[in-house]
């Protein structure tokens, strides 16, 4: 019957591609655009990349626009990065317009060339810690977390765990409480700051850096966790917040290596 084989098929393939990243090198939490922007700088450098996004379309932040307006605006320092994943612009007094539509679209599009495994209506909900360093992650459906089910998670596997789960910075937060302290001034998770762009677009790259063993943390999650001010619709901090959690992450595993 027709209809066995189109289950077996999706089954078998979709099963696979689950088995095959169950040990990466970095997973990522959250496939907004700094989630994106790092897995394709850290995938093209042939770094084994599983990126879980929590909901099913990927993007983050960058769909809803400005006030669903579905354009987003970046710093012209950004054009490498516009030019990279082939997003077009328009400039207006010295910024890059773009549409959100093509954006959400073209870093997902351009993750996934790259080499990286993407999955989708997977919620991170907890970690794994061995000997005091991140190990990995625990998942499960997004439908059974939000279902309110109770079914027993599985974790993954890697070598990092980069945070890009955007304001309420959920790794990071789940780190804190099972570990008590992270290297932060506080220690703790500052909650992020009332809007202020210039402060808010330097911060979100100062910010993203390592906060504990194995835990990167980048974009707006890194401005949550160092109570940095947020920004509005201006999205040129997220692609350097990624690129630069990517660039530290691939020091760390040459460092690992050695
Ligand atoms: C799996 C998860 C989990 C989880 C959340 O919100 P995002 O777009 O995050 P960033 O930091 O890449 O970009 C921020 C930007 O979109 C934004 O909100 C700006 C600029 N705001 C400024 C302002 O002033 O408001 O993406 C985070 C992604 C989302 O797709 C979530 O669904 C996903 O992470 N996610 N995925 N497991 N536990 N939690």
């Amino acid at each position: 019957m027709l209809e066995d084989k189109i289950s077996y098929h999706i089954i078998h393939s979709a099963l696979n591609d689950f088995l095959g990243s169950l040990v990466s090198e970095v997973i990522i939490a959250g496939g907004g655009p700094s989630g994106l922007v790092a897995a394709s700088f850290l995938a093209e450098k042939k770094i084994k990349v599983v990126l879980l996004e929590k909901k099913f379309s990927l993007g983050g932040g960058i769909w809803g626009g400005g006030m669903m307006f579905p354009r987003i605006v970046l710093e012209k320092e950004t054009k490498y990065i516009l030019d990279k994943f082939r997003i077009k612009f328009i400039v207006e007094e010295d910024l890059f317009i773009i549409d959100a539509i093509e954006t959400a679209a073209k870093l997902t599009a351009g993750a996934i060339d790259r080499g990286v495994k993407i999955f989708n209506g997977i919620t991170v909900e907890d970690v794994v810690i061995r000997k005091e360093s991140l190990a990995g992650v625990v998942v499960n459906w997004t439908a059974v977390t939000q279902g309110g089910f109770h079914i027993d998670p599985i974790a993954l596997s890697s070598k990092v765990v980069l945070d890009a789960t955007g304001h309420p910075a959920e790794i990071s937060s789940i780190v804190a409480k099972k570990v008590g302290s992270l290297k932060t001034p506080s220690g703790k998770i500052a909650g992020e700051g009332s809007m202020w762009v210039e402060p808010a677009e330097t911060a979100v790259v100062k910010n993203a850096k390592e906060i504990f063993p194995g835990l990167y943390v980048a974009g707006m999650a890194a401005n949550a966790v160092f109570g940095s001010p947020r920004m509005g619709p201006i999205f040129g901090g997220m692609f350097f917040s990624g690129e630069k959690s990517a660039e530290l992450i691939i020091e760390k595993l040459r460092e690992k290596q050695e």
